[in-house]
């Protein structure tokens, strides 16, 4: 159908890729950084209409639309698929056909699911070749797998990165997925948001399990327990950096550590132990660059020295570096922006693009963990759901029970915009922070969560934090970053039963004694308090939220949640 001149198949192997490399740069389409500041480092910039995912131009093809459900968009598959093939056809003429197999999480792993990608972008396999593992050794791996259903098949074609036809569709009962007229990361890496969340996601009620848009840390503490947990943001919320976080002085002198098993996605099943084991499907970051800093994330800055890519970021002409806002006060005096212009930091515009990337190898994270490719993964303790609300979340609350906890990640709102004088900002639901990724109807989602809590004889307690809330200026309360390990602390606490709480309408929430503050001179215990309070009166109007979100999904909104939110409005008085 695509017509490629050529057609090369992907052995995963240095000579084959460093080849690419040497092609991809005599092309033009990556440019060489500096060899000893950035070794083996690569910049590509993306076309100035592809520089984020497209929701509204995303698809979940399932045969019945009802399947699809309303928070998703939706096409016919048979209608889809004609459509499709005549964008597709002959777009590879004159191209390269590069065949990519590659596996989501280590290809001998019993959980492992693997993929063909077919794609006629460079860019996209050196990309998948640090996101995925590609090659040869996943091909052995996929020939011994007995199942159809841990075969995805993946079809991505440049042409001519036409807006106007640009799509990224899902066809889930047929494990597929076409993405058409874009070369940006999220829409075009199909490991990533279309096969470990949208494919996976359906696969996973189908078979029992869970694909979650969660990152995935341990905690080690003084005694050299490692105890993990998963934790579910909307994208730009700060999932990265909790990933990767450094705890503060005081937590580092008693010798506690945090260890990153995944930044983005987590596969949970249910172990022969009775607890929920995750894996980290991918095998690199694909982190959003601005803001990312020695302060903000050292780790994730370290871990982008070498082998890394970065897309649509400022490239420093004088070294042969790249820049992005946050990075530090220094912006390059001689440098082109992402756009590839001559860019003078004093205008005021951006040189990076406010979602420029950096993709690289998560082994090469100095806080790895060391079960980051341990096939059976890691056992989860804590599930955590959480938001930017500028007033109504409290800083953390645990739910009551498994089915609260389900409750409470479906209910997941992030505003839109920070709060000023009290004003708050544009409410976004965001259930599990799976709006944008959920493979089927999100009323059947709720019940697969539901279903879940019954077949795991010892889950996971649930979670909610905020770490967004703010003071009558606007400005948010609770330092964040590091500090967060304070919550963090008393999150897996609660989860071993080793820690109290007071009853709230909305869930326990801690005694402000319970969280440590030492060491934290911002913050006073009333100020704790305050940000542990939950306003009944806000909660009410939440309730109408809700209410009117539940609405969406009709009758196919499991009953227990109803029940749920009857029952927080019971409480509420
Ligand atoms: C991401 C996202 O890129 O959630 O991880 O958008
Ligand atoms: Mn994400």
């Amino acid at each position: 159908m695509t017509k490629p001149d050529k057609v090369v198949w992907i052995d995963g192997s240095d000579k084959q890729l460093d080849e690419l490399r040497k092609e991809s740069l005599a092309a033009g389409e990556i440019i060489a950084l500096n060899k000893e500041k950035l070794p083996d480092c690569f910049l590509h910039r993306t076309a100035v209409n592809d520089v984020a995912r497209v929701e509204h131009r995303t698809f979940i093809c399932s045969r019945k639309k009802e399947d699809s459900g309303p928070t998703n968009n939706w096409m016919d598959p048979v209608e889809m698929y004609a459509k499709l093939r005549k964008l597709y056809e002959g777009a590879m003429t004159g191209r390269t056909m590069y065949v990519i197999p590659f596996s989501m999480t280590v290809p001998e792993s019993p959980f492992a699911k693997f993929g063909i990608e077919l794609t006629d972008s460079i860019y996209v396999v050196l990309n998948m070749a640090i996101m995925t593992r590609i090659g040869t050794r996943v091909l052995k791996c996929l020939d011994a797998s007995k199942n159809p259903s841990d075969f995805t098949k993946g079809l991505h074609a440049k042409a001519q990165i036409d807006e106007e036809n640009r799509y990224i569709v899902q066809f889930p009962e047929d494990n597929a997925i076409w993405s058409i007229n874009s070369g940006y990361g999220g829409n075009v890496l199909l490991g990533k948001k279309c096969f470990a969340l949208r494919i996976a996601s359906f696969l996973g009620r189908n078979e029992g399990w869970m694909a979650e848009h969660m990152l995935i840390l341990g905690l080690e503490n003084p005694k050299g327990e490692v105890r993990y947990l998963a934790a579910a943001f909307p994208s730009a919320c700060g999932k990265t950096n909790l990933a990767m976080l450094i705890p503060p002085e005081i937590y580092k002198k008693k010798g506690y550590k945090v260890w990153c098993v995944g930044d983005d996605i987590a596969w949970l099943r249910v172990g022969p132990d009775g607890r929920l084991w995750a894996v980290n499907p991918e095998a690199g970051f694909f982190g959003v660059a601005p803001g990312t800093n020695m302060k903000s994330n050292p780790n994730a800055l370290l871990s982008c020295q070498k082998n890394a890519i970065f897309t649509n970021v400022v490239h420093n002409l004088d070294d042969d570096t790249v820049w992005w806002e946050g990075l530090d006060k220094n912006p390059p005096k001689n440098a082109l922006n992402w756009k590839g212009e001559k860019w003078d930091s004093a205008s005021g515009v951006p040189g990076a693009h406010p979602n420029s990337r950096f993709t690289a190898p998560a082994n090469q994270c100095p806080c790895i963990s060391s079960e980051f490719e341990a096939p059976q993964g890691v056992p989860i303790s804590a599930i955590v759901f959480g938001g930017r609300r500028a007033k109504t979340a409290p800083l953390v609350y645990q739910s009551r029970d498994w089915d609260h906890g389900v409750f409470v990640g479906s209910i997941m709102a992030s505003e839109t915009t920070a709060a000023a004088s009290g004003a708050v900002g544009v409410v976004r639901r965001d259930p599990m922070a799976m709006l944008p990724f959920c493979g089927y109807h999100m009323g059947d989602y709720f019940a697969h969560w539901l279903d879940m809590g019954k077949k795991i004889p010892n889950p996971p307690k649930i979670f909610n934090v905020n770490w967004f809330r703010t003071n009558d200026e606007g400005k948010f309360i609770w330092p964040g970053y590091g500090d967060n390990m304070r919550v963090l602390e008393w999150i897996i606490a609660r989860a071993f039963g080793e820690a109290e709480a007071d009853e709230s309408p909305i869930g326990y929430v801690p005694h402000p004694d319970d969280i440590n503050i030492e060491g934290l001179d911002e913050i006073s215990l009333d100020a704790l308090k305050g940000l542990l309070s939950v306003d009944k009166n806000l909660w009410k109007e939440e309730v109408k939220g809700i209410h009117e979100f539940y609405a969406k999904f009709g009758d196919k909104l499991p009953a227990k949640l109803n029940e749920e939110l009857a029952a927080l409005e019971k409480k509420l008085g």
